[in-house]
């Protein structure tokens, strides 16, 4: 998977290429990043990236020009390669929302192009002429894309073949988990007595039957506590049995 990246800062993207499962990815091979700034897209002494919004109003907007120009040698540098074609997706908070499934479809992908917005936004003729996908991470605001871009592409990358070991599996994460649809149960490790508070004696019980089960119960509590449109969710797609549905009702 080939990743690129327009921003205005590319030593944040340093965090995601060397360091924790995306850094040993990237070491290994199983994908690549570029980064490209806008400001060596421009022909101006100042190097200007940015100009105020027609119609008026706060802050600046991203003009088109250097960021047309930064796709334009991004194709080139992909076809060079004899790399396929790949999506210009633009983070945005008014994009669609970012979800495991977004994460999945670029895992399963040739890679992006992800061009990372500052100031107040970016000049809709790019978006009309440019991008094929904005995606937001969600309904809060940020100061630009690239902390949204970082987190997509963590996304992504842990998914591909060889990237977690076998002790990290990423198919027991909440939303991963494709048979339960609810949030992961709570962990405990050593040592058995911490402060006073002791591991719950299920788990030191050695019946795996009875384990499970005591997950589930603290899957489906979390889930009911913190997300309970996640629970209507489970329970549309035929998730829950008799023995899930007497436990939340005593909840
Ligand atoms: C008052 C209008 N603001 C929109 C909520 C202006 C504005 C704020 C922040 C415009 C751009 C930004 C920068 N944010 C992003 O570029 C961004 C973002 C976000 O703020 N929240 C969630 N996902 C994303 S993806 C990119």
């Amino acid at each position: 998977m080939r990743i690129d990246a327009i921003t205005l800062f590319p030593d944040m993207f340093g965090v995601v290429r060397d360091a924790g499962v995306t850094g040993r990815a990237h070491a290994q091979g199983l994908w690549s990043l570029n980064t490209w700034n806008p400001r060596d897209f421009t022909h101006d002494a100042h190097r200007t990236v940015d100009d105020r919004p027609y119609g008026g109003g706060p802050g600046m907007v991203m003009m088109a020009e250097p960021l047309t120009q930064a796709v334009a040698e991004i194709r080139r540098a992909r076809a060079l390669q004899a790399l396929p074609g790949a999506p210009v997706i633009l983070l945005s908070p008014t994009g669609q929302q970012f979800t495991q499934r977004s994460a999945c479809a670029l895992a399963q992908s040739s890679g992006a192009i992800f061009v990372c917005g500052r100031y107040e936004g970016v000049d809709q003729r790019f978006i009309d002429n440019q991008v094929d996908e904005q995606w937001s991470l969600g309904d809060f605001v940020i100061s630009g894309g690239e902390l949204a871009a970082l987190a997509m592409i963590d996304a992504a990358v842990r998914l591909l073949p060889g990237a977690l070991n076998h002790g990290e599996s990423s198919l027991q994460d909440s939303f991963q988990d494709a048979l339960s649809g609810l949030l992961d149960s709570p962990h405990y490790t050593r040592p058995e007595i911490y402060n006073g508070e002791r591991v719950p004696a299920v788990l030191m019980s050695g019946n795996h039957a009875l384990i499970s089960r005591w997950r589930r119960e603290q899957s489906l509590r979390l889930t009911l506590r913190n997300r309970p449109d996640l629970i209507e969710q489970a329970r549309a797609q035929g998730l829950l049995g008799p023995l899930d549905e007497k436990f939340l009702a005593s909840c």
